[in-house]
């Protein structure tokens, strides 16, 4: 029998939807427990958060339980559930293709996340929708940053509807929804329509279906 799939998560999470996003394209069922990592509250306030903290001494969603296997870190994650289920195979085959996409995870985890997240959608998008107080400083510098990030990214983009090519790889999982939340901005938005390339890949990511069905749902801003 299949053991079952549980991701701790945050509703609001970009690493969840990228999670999420990688199971819905092998269409894994799973059981969501929702958490919040940026709660404070101690002692925690519910079991599913006292679990997820025994599960990731780093306090970072996602979390990924399938039967009695836990896992944490997002690159991990979706590497796993690529490798241990069947449908669609997320990774390519040659060693030159298979470094690349590592090296695009690696490079959006450590230099993509904070300016194009946790600076301008979390600034530019988040805080006013949630109507908390803005960093304006912290919005400003990740707009300076994020366009030679964008050009980074762009230069590895090849011929045919995906990053790498002709088929869908966890490099697309991993970077849509960080440029879908910087998108969230208007400014990041423009950014991103400058780089054609990497316009055509966004607007062809979003029509997918697994895309809208994972997709974080947020109130409208103002
Ligand atoms: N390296 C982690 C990063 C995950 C991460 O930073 N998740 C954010 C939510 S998008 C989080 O849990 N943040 C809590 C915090 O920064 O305190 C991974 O790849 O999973």
């Amino acid at each position: 029998m299949t053991q079952g799939v549980t991701l701790f998560g945050y509703r609001y999470s970009v690493y969840n939807w990228i999670a999420t996003l990688a199971l819905a394209e092998k269409d894994i069922p799973y059981i969501w427990v929702e958490v919040d990592p940026f709660s404070d509250q101690t002692p925690p306030v519910s079991e599913a958060m006292v679990d997820f903290l025994a599960r990731n001494p780093f306090k970072r969603v996602p979390v990924l339980l399938h039967g009695d296997f836990s896992l944490y870190e997002t690159a991990a994650i979706t590497r796993y559930v690529d490798e241990a289920f069947s449908g669609p195979t997320l990774q390519p085959s040659s060693p030159v293709d298979r470094a690349r996409q590592s090296q695009i995870l690696s490079i959006i985890d450590n230099y993509a996340y904070w300016p194009l997240v946790r600076q301008v959608f979390a600034q530019g998008f988040f805080a006013p929708c949630f109507g908390e107080k803005v960093d304006q400083d912290a919005l400003a510098a990740g707009l300076r940053t994020a366009p030679a990030i964008l050009d980074a990214i762009a230069a590895f983009k090849r011929n045919g509807p995906w990053l790498l090519g002709p088929a869908l790889t966890l490099a697309d999982i991993h970077l849509y929804p960080m440029l879908a939340y910087l998108a969230m901005v208007p400014q990041g938005a423009e950014m991103i329509r400058n780089i054609p390339s990497l316009e055509h890949w966004r607007q062809e990511m979003a029509q997918r279906p697994t895309v809208i069905d994972t997709m974080p749902r947020f109130k409208d801003p103002g």
